[in-house]
């Protein structure tokens, strides 16, 4: 594979400035310039994107700036016979940070006073309401980049860790491993489930009525993975049965999530906009992904990151 081009798609606006992509990219040999919706390529363009489109098919290497590459079709790029690379290893920080930031909301009740304060509202949460994420359980759902960093933040804060993944294989401290078919006994005793899993045909819906009547009563749903993993009924009505506590989403069904979406105004959710992975140097992170590969294919080496 030659690359004469680094094409940067405008979708990367959806993740950081695109200019600031572009200046990232830059380096000695390979010219980078920007493409909107009516470029075409060619084998010798690499495609940097947020999001697919059928043209890229046509360059020689689309290189994805999600983790999540669920919204690319990989069997065409198989049989087009066009790399595709994702950004996994790069949330290893920021995702985990904001998760411990949703734990301890609702542990501490944060969330709950910061709802009050526009109302000058003194009133504190009942005496049984807050509690400590030291001596709590975690299960996480899905134990890479993301789930790894999860384990260590919880692990640091003296919570009990566990996780599931399909190979069951050990993760450093995670006491317990499951395997996707043992969901229901890892989630039972959770205090917090965290999903962290890519979507696929296999974790769609994962997170169903059944598995949530699984759940604790007293126990809460994190998701910063994608919508479509939790089933978005099911999760409703859970939230307003009381089956369980509450729920912190950073992924949703439909992004941005609808004005009139009851979880907006759910007492018990915290809603934020698929922003668990931002930072101001998601650029850079990424430009040394492309550029790591850009210097892998000069020397003939297989490609970091290949889903395709
Ligand atoms: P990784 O590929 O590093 O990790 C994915 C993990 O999920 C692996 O441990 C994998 O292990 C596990 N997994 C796969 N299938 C299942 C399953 N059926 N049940 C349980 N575990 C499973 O990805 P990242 O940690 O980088 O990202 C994970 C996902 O998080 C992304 O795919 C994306 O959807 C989402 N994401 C969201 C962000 C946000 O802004 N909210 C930011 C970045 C990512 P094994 O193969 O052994 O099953
Ligand atoms: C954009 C991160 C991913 O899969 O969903 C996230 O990587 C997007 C900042």
């Amino acid at each position: 594979m030659d690359i004469a081009r680094i094409a940067v798609h405008e979708s990367v606006a959806k993740a950081c400035p695109l200019e600031a992509m572009v200046a990232a990219l830059q380096g000695p040999d390979v010219p980078v310039e920007t493409v909107g919706d009516d470029a075409s390529f060619d084998a010798s363009d690499c495609v940097v994107t947020f999001s697919p489109r059928e043209a890229f098919l046509d360059a020689a290497w689309v290189h994805g700036i999600r983790a999540g590459y669920d919204e690319f079709d990989v069997d065409a790029y198989e049989a087009a016979g066009t790399v595709l690379t994702n950004s996994t290893g790069i949330h290893g920080d920021t995702v985990p940070e904001t998760v411990v930031g949703y734990l301890t909301a609702f542990a501490r009740r944060l969330h709950v006073y910061r709802d009050r304060q526009g109302d000058s509202d003194w009133t504190q949460e009942p005496y049984d309401a807050p509690f400590t994420l030291t001596g709590e359980q975690v299960c996480v759902v899905g134990l890479g980049t993301i789930g790894q960093g999860v384990a260590d933040r919880t692990d640091a804060l003296g919570m009990d860790v566990v996780g599931v993944r399909r190979s069951g294989d050990p993760a450093e401290n995670v006491e317990r491993v499951y395997t996707p078919d043992e969901l229901d006994a890892a989630v039972a005793d959770a205090r917090f489930v965290v999903l962290c899993c890519p979507l696929t045909e296999e974790t769609e819906g994962m997170v169903d009525a059944a598995l949530l009547a699984q759940m604790r009563a007293d126990s809460y749903l994190v998701n910063v993975a994608r919508g479509p993993v939790v089933v978005e009924d099911a999760l409703l009505n859970a939230l307003d049965d009381g089956t369980i506590a509450g729920a912190a989403l950073d992924a949703h069904w439909e992004e941005p999530l609808p004005d009139d979406h009851p979880l907006w105004d759910h007492e018990s959710a915290i809603v934020t906009p698929h922003v668990a992975a931002s930072t101001s140097r998601y650029h850079e992170d990424i430009a040394a992904l492309v550029q790591e590969n850009v210097e892998r294919i000069d020397r003939g080496e297989s490609l970091r990151n290949r889903v395709a």
